[in-house]
């Protein structure tokens, strides 16, 4: 251990074991004799820092977190139907109609009525491609297939109508354009099969119009009870189990 001083000391302790040289121009030059070892020295300063350590294992799964807050809304629904008829109000002070009032009442139904009319304009033409035809209130329409009297009687009557009764030459017409757009001859509604010779409706009703062809009914063959109508619109009593094209009246 080296101690330098800045003067020389003037005293030492006697237990201290020392030599002592005189350093010209500065300080005193202490030697402390190598004779036991000194208190062990103060604690050094902390090494550098280590390296990284190795990456650790994964830690083991963690619990299943809270619920999520709910989804944003869905889109809105389909308008709902037309709500029942409100009650009758209450009777107004005078007796008399609140003419105002009626008269909002009317205006709203002629714009209902101006929809309506306009959709059912689009239905009937939907309705009438390509194989319907209208004829003042009546519409008729085909399937386009054969069948047999009593089976096409079946399907018109399962489908809302009928077969067809022409009771004009403007009716008789729109099922001619039929007949002739498919080349098939198509059975009308009318039998003679409750009294020979007599044709009538589904109803019962006597006919108010024919076109029959030429020399017909004639009954051929004793069994032609039901009726056909040809592409030129004429009219020929014909077996009832021929098949024939299918034309509904609505
Ligand atoms: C065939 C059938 C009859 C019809 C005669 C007309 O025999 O279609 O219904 O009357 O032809 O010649
Ligand atoms: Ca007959
Ligand atoms: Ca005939």
């Amino acid at each position: 251990m080296l101690i330098l001083f800045t003067e020389p000391p003037k005293s030492l302790g006697t237990e201290m074991n020392y030599s002592q040289k005189t350093v010209p121009d500065a300080c005193t030059l202490v030697m402390c004799g190598p004779v036991e070892n000194g208190l062990p020295g103060r604690d050094g300063r902390d090494g550098r820092e280590g390296p990284q350590g190795q990456k650790g294992d994964p830690g083991p799964e963690g619990a299943i977190g809270p619920q999520g807050p709910p989804g944003a809304g869905g889109p809105p629904g389909l308008k709902g139907d037309k709500g029942a008829p409100g009650d009758r109000g209450a009777k107004g002070e005078s007796g008399l109609p609140d003419i105002t009032a009626l008269r909002k009442q009317v205006e709203a139904l002629q714009g209902r009525v101006q929809h309506l009319q306009g959709a059912f304009s689009l239905y009937k033409k939907v309705g009438l491609f390509p194989d319907g035809r209208v004829v003042g209130e009546k519409f008729f329409k085909t399937g386009g297939f054969e069948k047999s009297f009593q089976d096409a009687q079946q399907i018109c009557r399962q489908a809302g109508g009928q077969l067809p009764s022409p009771r004009s030459a403007a009716e008789n017409g729109a099922l001619q354009q039929l007949v002739s757009a498919h080349n098939k001859a198509a059975f009308l509604s009318m039998t003679d099969s409750q009294t020979e010779g007599k044709f009538v409706y589904p109803t019962g009703e006597s006919l108010v119009y024919s076109n029959w062809n030429s020399g017909e009914p004639n009954n051929s063959g004793g069994e032609e009870d039901c009726v056909e109508i040809y592409d030129n619109g004429k009219w020929n009593d014909k077996s009832c189990g021929e098949r024939r094209l299918v034309i509904c009246e609505f």
